[in-house]
């Protein structure tokens, strides 16, 4: 059984995970909205890996024997002038995000919770990668500078992102 403490960050964190889908599309809408289709396809691709971590958390507060507590989701921005703008956020806030699974995962270890610092790892090490693709492409975006021609060029590259289901083991996430 999951203590109370950690039972809360957890319902706190599927709560961050749908915010971040949340911004991600909302992102994604401003992309479309300047024709950059291919970087509007990253993001909602993004979109939907965050409804996975989400979920993945969900399912794990039930088989812990706790009950998942939904609450209201944030309005996200929504307005983001350009592509660097974007990716700016990105990064921001996958660093926010990392902050809130290192939390989970001190305070797993400090109540020797191992199967929830096990589970949360998961998430700190997909943090690294997370913040990681959003500094690779910031720094593509800043190299690109006012080149129309290779800004198209990244935006087909962002294009051909697909989603792969990160947790195809988890039924609730079966078919999608
Ligand atoms: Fe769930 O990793 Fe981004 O926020």
């Amino acid at each position: 059984m999951l203590s109370e403490k950690l039972a809360k960050l957890l319902n706190e964190q599927v709560n961050a995970e749908y915010f971040s889908a949340y911004l991600y599309h909302s992102m994604s809408a401003c992309m479309e909205k300047i024709a950059l289709k291919g970087t509007a396809h990253w993001l909602f691709s993004q979109a939907k890996e965050e409804m996975a971590h989400g979920i993945n958390i969900y399912q794990y507060i039930l088989d812990r024997g706790a009950i998942p507590v939904l609450t209201d989701i944030a309005q996200p921005r929504t307005t983001f002038e350009d592509i660097k703008e974007v990716f700016e956020a990105v990064l921001e806030h996958e660093q926010k995000v990392t902050r809130l699974i290192n939390n989970i995962a001190t305070i797993a270890m400090q109540e020797n919770d191992h199967a929830c610092y096990q589970f949360i790892m998961w998430y700190v090490n997909e943090q690294v990668e997370e913040e990681s693709n959003a500094s690779d492409i910031l720094s593509k975006i800043e190299m690109i500078g006012n080149d129309k021609g290779l800004l198209l060029a990244l935006d087909n590259e962002l294009a051909t992102r697909t989603f792969v289901n990160p947790f195809p083991n988890n039924s609730k996430l079966s078919g999608i």
